[in-house]
């Protein structure tokens, strides 16, 4: 069956100061939230920040020890003689990402055991130490090539926790030590676009405590890689979305309440819920990534090849990452090889073509767009499709490189002028990307209302899909 694809860009209303005068959304006091007049300026992403959430996909991969002892946390007794990918090729990875539309992967330069991928001068415990290219091999140089190599934007895991390194536990000297790791990653090997810090730390009451210098390491970065975004719960660029099931909050802000989410690892009762949902009144421009694995571990396990997530399920994930404002990182592991699983290949490539056929247009796309009426409040906007459609998959998007302010909408739709609007769907945020699924309807007009927000709202972009 043919998709067709409706209605490329529209406008909602436009934000001039003029139109904002005498105009409350309701469950606003003034137009601006939280009292705060309409005028006051609310936080945008950086250049940076923008370009990583337009990318959209990003392929993780968790690779290393834990590779071939068939584990999930390695203990830090790992002896590096086992890290020997016989068939390494980075370049597989990075075409099986590219042909499924991924803009950037993320490698796991050290994971948790401390083993590292590259040969680094801070340890022993590194590939330096293992047959891999006759111990004269880097995985880190190997991937940020092949990245390069495709057109991908090449980041990397550090872990803080580290279960090799003896100084891990005596705080100032681990301090130093994680930072020249990070030195060495971010001065060795060209633009790094992502740094990605984990929170996780399974070392238990009567484990090792370190004190992690967290401003020291995000100034690090910053100056050392200057247009580089920091992953981390608590960012500083973009922020962990709250769980590893690749479902964002609904809502989802891009705006955060910087004081509750201080550091990685941070426990209490606001995080998770500022993680998943951000904050329409927070300070801050921090979006959520959604990181999640194809296979039910983040390494390979060969017992997993049959549990691979189907095409649906993969499109599904993008639904709730991508299409609820946030970015998918999906981990997609090498094996043993040093190569993706044919599987996981064709399950990437069934994914982009789901999505490619769900965008495809079919030419008619050459709706009419009008206000409702001019001066329409609440905004709205009506679509007249060229023919009858039976739709069943909105795409709405806020141009966020001015923020994000739509708070509630509704979309409504009519097979003709004479009869009455019937639901399609309602929604809170729509930010960078809002994908609705709802059941098949013939429609002839569309409108869509915009019920809240926060300020004025601009343009937003709606298109229809016919998604089966
Ligand atoms: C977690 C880690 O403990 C997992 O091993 C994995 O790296 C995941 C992405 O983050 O916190």
């Amino acid at each position: 069956m043919t998709r067709r694809e409706f209605l490329a860009s529209a406008l909602a209303a436009p934000a001039t100061a003029s139109s904002l005068a005498g105009w409350v959304f309701p469950g606003r006091d003034t137009l601006g939230s939280g009292g705060r007049p309409a005028t006051t300026a609310r936080p945008v992403p950086s250049p940076s920040q923008l370009a990583w959430q337009r990318d959209e996909l990003a392929l993780f991969l968790h690779f290393g020890v834990n590779t071939f002892t068939d584990r999930e946390w390695g203990d830090g007794r790992e002896s590096p003689s086992i890290f020997n990918p016989a068939k390494l090729d980075a370049r597989q990875w990075a075409r099986a990402a590219k042909a499924a539309g991924f803009r950037a992967m993320i490698l796991t330069a050290k994971h948790h055991d401390g083993f590292c991928l590259w040969p680094t001068k801070t340890t022993d415990h590194s590939v330096a130490g293992s047959p891999f290219r006759g111990g004269h091999g880097d995985v880190v140089r190997e991937f940020v090539d092949a990245c390069r190599a495709e057109g991908l934007k090449p980041g990397l895991y550090l872990s803080p926790w580290d279960r090799h390194e003896p100084r891990y536990g005596d705080s100032p000297a681990y301090n130093d030590f994680y930072c020249d790791q990070l030195t060495e990653l971010l001065t060795r090997y060209g633009r790094i676009h992502e740094v990605w810090f984990d929170g996780a730390n399974g070392e238990g009451p009567n484990g090792k405590e370190q004190t992690y210098d967290w401003p020291r390491v995000w100034a690090l970065v910053r100056k050392l890689q200057p247009e580089a975004v920091m992953f981390s719960d608590a960012g500083p660029d973009v922020r962990w979305i709250g769980n590893e099931r690749g479902t964002a909050g609904d809502p989802n802000w891009s705006t955060v309440d910087p004081d509750i989410v201080t550091f990685p690892g941070a426990t209490g009762p606001k995080v998770i819920p500022m993680l998943q949902h951000g904050d329409p009144d927070g300070v801050v421009w921090r979006p959520g990534e959604s990181d999640v694995s194809i296979r039910p571990g983040w390494f390979y396990h060969p017992a997993e090849d049959a549990r691979v997530r189907s095409v649906d399920d993969l499109v599904s994930l993008y639904f709730s990452s991508v299409g609820r404002n946030s970015k998918l990182l999906l981990n997609v592991p090498p094996t043993r090889e040093g190569l993706l699983h044919d599987v996981d290949v064709a399950r990437l490539a069934g994914m982009r073509a789901a999505l490619d056929r769900l965008r495809a247009s079919d030419g008619a796309s050459g709706a009419r767009i009008s206000r409702e009426s001019p001066g329409a409040r609440p905004p709205a906007l009506m679509l007249e499709l060229p023919r009858e459609a039976t739709v069943s998959v909105a795409e709405l998007r806020e141009d966020i490189a001015h923020g994000q302010v739509v708070a509630r909408y509704s979309l409504e739709g009519r097979a003709s002028p004479s009869e009455a609007w019937q639901p399609l769907s309602m929604g809170t945020t729509i930010g960078h990307c809002k994908l609705d699924r709802f059941p098949v309807a013939p429609i002839r007009q569309a409108r869509l209302t915009i019920l809240d927000a926060l300020i004025w709202p601009r343009p937003v972009t709606i298109r229809l899909f016919e998604a089966a």
